[in-house]
């Protein structure tokens, strides 16, 4: 009995691919060009064909692997004796061609251009073994020999990567194509199917809210999925919970940073030297530290069973960053024993160490009230989501020069735009307002910082 080992052709550069799908088991009898498996790397996903025809003796990769690409051994073959079916791995120019492997691409990656299956003969006991084939037994991943067991589904691997994305069990999906093949517009349909008997539900959400359904904006244009980061689910979660247990409030109010601004430019000489950078987050920062001593209800955190809370006597504070990976809080401990100087370098520091995706847990963590500047970016105003269990968030906008009323004439200011959020649980109105309100005054004269 003669039987050959298929293996992963060169696919143009793909380190690492998944199996996503074992088209083939123990047994099955298999056609020259009939899909093998389908393997699927971050730009692409691809059926590797038959290159001949015959029994499958052995499947050597199992659904979910992850294999480096060329060379792994993929199916073993009987060879059907007398077939002229079997087609050479590597022909010569005027053979005809062997099946390519079908690769359908991310519209934005460029496709790869995987060669043909190999295949590498079984090679006699006596015979000097070639490298390939000694690789193919002694590979410890692929011990487990597997054999198909589920029911065979006809799809295409764009269909299935699109079921995979929408979780669309194909079980359920009833193919129109033939031989039963499942077809994009059969997803569609089914998915169409569901969002239409979900929005005609009552049925609320395990949270007691309507779940959103999902929509298939394939049907509307270009479009892709892309999978969320960790700290975008983390965010996402943080601010789902906030939102729906947080009753919020935001007040608004300019602080005049005239002074503070002139303050602040006199000192860059000093901070060149110091190697330091001065911006306004620093003085926002110290205001925020002073005003929550003053006002410790914003310093407060309820406990979930909505009978007590906690009244914390340390002044941290969380500072937003935005970063390519998604938003990230590092928290300033004891920013009211810290000098400006002190502050600015954390600042730096810890924005840089966000942004590098170098942050300890440590410096993420015990924050009393958060400060998201987006001063430098632009904007009037906006209304931050608390950072519950925190209860308060200062969202700072952008400083602009405007005509103020100063009794007589108006006169230019630079103001700052400031607006706060809080949890009305923990936090009344008056609360907010009387610390609003210190905090605007500290940084329109910030000589009261230093009482
Ligand atoms: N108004 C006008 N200008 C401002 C300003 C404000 N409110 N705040 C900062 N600036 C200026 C700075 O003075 C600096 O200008 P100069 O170089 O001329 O001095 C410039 O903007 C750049 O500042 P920066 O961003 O480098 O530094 P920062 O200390 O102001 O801010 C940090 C640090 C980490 C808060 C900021 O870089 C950042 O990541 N902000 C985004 C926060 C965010 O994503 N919030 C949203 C969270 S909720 O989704």
């Amino acid at each position: 009995m003669a039987s050959e080992i298929i293996v992963v052709p060169d696919l143009g550069g793909a380190e690492e691919v998944e199996v996503i799908e074992v088209s083939v088991a123990v047994g099955d009898s298999i056609d020259v060009e009939q899909t093998l498996v389908v393997l699927e790397s971050d730009k692409a996903t691809m059926e590797i064909p038959a290159p001949l025809a015959g029994k499958v003796l052995k499947v050597l990769v199992k659904e979910g692997d992850k294999i480096e690409v060329e060379g792994v051994p993929l199916v073993e073959v009987e060879i059907a004796v007398g077939s002229d079916t079997t087609l050479e791995a590597e022909p010569q120019n005027d053979e005809p061609k062997p099946p390519e492997p079908a690769v359908e691409s991310e519209v934005s990656n460029p496709p790869v251009t995987p060669s043909v299956p190999e295949v590498v003969k079984d090679q006699p006991k006596d015979a000097s073994p070639q490298k390939k084939t000694s690789a193919i037994v002694d590979a410890p991943a692929l011990a487990s020999l597997t054999q198909k067991d589920e029911t065979a589904v006809y799809a295409g691997p764009l269909v299935r990567k699109l079921a995979r994305e929408m979780g669309v069990d194909f079980a359920n999906v009833k193919g129109t194509g033939p031989r039963g093949r499942i077809l994009k517009e059969d997803i569609q349909t089914y998915v169409k199917s569901l969002t239409q008997k979900s929005s005609s539900s009552t049925v609320a959400g395990g949270s007691g809210i309507p779940p959103v359904p999902d929509t298939d904006f394939s049907r509307f244009g270009d479009c892709e999925v892309l999978a969320m980061t960790k700290i975008e689910k983390l965010t996402a979660a943080n601010m789902h919970r906030s939102w729906l247990n947080v009753p919020h409030v935001t007040q608004f109010d300019d602080a005049d940073i005239t002074e503070l601004e002139s303050f602040r430019k006199s000192l860059k000489a000093e901070g060149e030297t110091r190697q330091v950078k001065l911006t306004p987050v620093a003085f926002i920062l110290k205001a925020c530290a002073v005003a929550l001593a003053h006002n410790p209800v914003l310093n407060r955190s309820i406990h979930s069973d909505g009978a007590n809370y906690t009244q914390k006597h340390y002044l941290h504070i969380g500072m937003a960053v935005d970063t390519p990976r998604g938003l990230m809080v590092p928290v300033i401990r004891d920013v009211d024993k810290k000098s400006l100087w002190q502050l600015a370098e954390e600042i730096a520091v810890l924005a840089a160490k966000a942004r590098d995706g170098k942050l300890t847990v440590n410096e993420m963590q015990g924050g009393c009230f958060t400060v998201s500047s987006l001063g430098a970016m632009g904007g009037q105003g906006f209304t931050p989501v608390v950072n519950t269990p925190q209860v308060a968030i200062l969202g700072v906008s952008k400083a602009q020069i405007k005509p103020q009323w100063n009794g007589s004439e108006f006169v230019p200011r630079n103001m700052l735009p400031l607006s706060l959020s809080y949890d009305h649980r923990v936090v009344n109105g008056g609360d907010a307002g009387h610390y609003m309100t210190e905090l605007v005054t500290l940084l329109s004269d910030i000589r009261g910082l230093l009482l």
